[in-house]
């Protein structure tokens, strides 16, 4: 009976440890560590100076089979490095899945843990080849490393018509959630590398402007890595709920140059506005290259922006389908890989008329 009742004692004990310390490290601030979880677990203040408690291994089980970002980005469970900027790899590489364990169409999920998130990088493209290469290879790793859920969608605008990054990146939104269901959503230039481990592929309860620091500013001078305090050029992450909310990118801008202005602009109407990665964190190298043919710079940026505010719930995420449709899809080894077509008269109708 003594026996019987002490073991209840312990087992109330060691529940009631789990549920005070689980939460805690869940926080979104904490970052815990063996230390953290030991001085939590030590029923007398001092910690355990060895091997792990058993509630301590049951905690550390418990979290890491959610995957969290917390323990990820504390390095406790794989090691922080700089990523490998692959630059020469041979062509091939786009098309092998060999040494990536990714399913076709470049779908991952860790095997021992359970994601509490889906991640999908969108990539508007087209015609840059050498470039797609180095970022899908460099993105599977660092993705594979945060032990997330993710796809990776490459969202092509078919020629003739002038680039358009908002389009792209609508579609790519809806064709993307009609695959698999996507809560966080990153939108992504092509040609940056991330060079650290620790961003996080991972949706904030904000927007967040992942690309804090680029090689392409801050190579003329350091302190301009952020050209404009506005800026939220180059990568950004959110969540599927708050894309809705700033009803996706404008579908106006046609051209190099806006969208990304114009995006800000949306969040901060729709009061979800953009934070910032540390820029100690959010680096990355910019694969350099020239302005590309059928992009060149929108002239009427400045005045469409000015409108911004006031359009932002008539057109863009809700509108696209009118002007635009799926071409082709494509499971590619390491990616999917989209191709749509939009009419730019339909759009410029629709902004005359709103
Ligand atoms: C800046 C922004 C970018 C966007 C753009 C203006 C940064 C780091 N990036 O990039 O987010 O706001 O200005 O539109 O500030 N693309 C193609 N093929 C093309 C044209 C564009 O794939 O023919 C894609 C590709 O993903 C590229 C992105 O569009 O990374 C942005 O275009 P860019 O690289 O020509 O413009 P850039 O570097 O000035
Ligand atoms: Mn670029």
């Amino acid at each position: 009976m003594r026996k019987f009742l002490l073991l209840v004692l312990a087992g109330a004990i060691v529940i009631g440890l789990y549920t005070y310390v689980t939460p805690k490290l869940f926080q979104h601030e904490t970052k815990p560590s063996l230390k953290d979880i030991r001085l939590a677990t030590s029923t007398n203040g001092n910690p355990h100076p060895n091997n792990l408690s058993s509630v301590e291994q049951t905690i550390l089980n418990v979290i890491s089979n959610k995957c969290k970002r917390e323990l990820l980005l504390k390095g406790e469970l794989f090691n922080l490095s700089k990523t490998d900027i692959l630059t020469d790899l041979p062509l091939d590489v786009l098309n092998s899945h060999d040494f990536l364990p990714v399913k076709k169409g470049g779908f991952y999920e860790p095997e021992n843990c359970e994601p509490l998130t889906r991640t999908v990088i969108i990539i508007p493209y087209r015609n840059r080849e050498k470039h797609l290469k180095i970022i899908i290879n460099n993105l599977h790793r660092i993705l594979q490393r945060q032990q997330l859920k993710y796809g990776i969608f490459v969202i092509e605008l078919s020629l003739p018509t002038t680039f358009n990054i908002g389009v792209l990146m609508n579609m790519g939104f809806l064709l993307a959630n009609n695959i698999s269901e996507y809560d966080c959503f990153v939108f992504h230039d092509v040609d940056l590398i991330p060079l650290d481990d620790r961003i996080a592929y991972h949706c904030d309860v904000s927007p967040k402007h992942m690309s804090a620091f680029n090689t392409k500013y801050a190579k003329v001078n350091i302190a301009k890595a952020l050209p404009y305090s506005a800026y939220v050029g180059g990568v950004i992450s959110l969540r599927g709920v708050d894309y809705k909310k700033l009803n996706g990118f404008s579908n106006a801008y046609f051209g190099w140059g806006g969208t990304d202005d114009d995006i800000e602009i949306r969040a901060k109407a729709a009061m979800i506005p953009f934070k910032r990665e540390n820029q100690n964190i959010g680096r990355y190298y910019a694969l350099p290259h020239q302005r590309d043919s059928n992009n060149t710079e929108n002239l009427f940026k400045g005045s469409l922006l000015k409108s911004s505010r006031k359009r932002y719930l008539n057109e863009g995420l809700n509108t696209v389908e009118k002007c635009c449709k799926r071409v082709s899809i494509v499971y590619r080894d390491l990616y999917v890989h989209v191709t749509v077509s939009c009419d730019e008269n339909i759009v410029m109708n629709q902004l005359l008329n709103l």
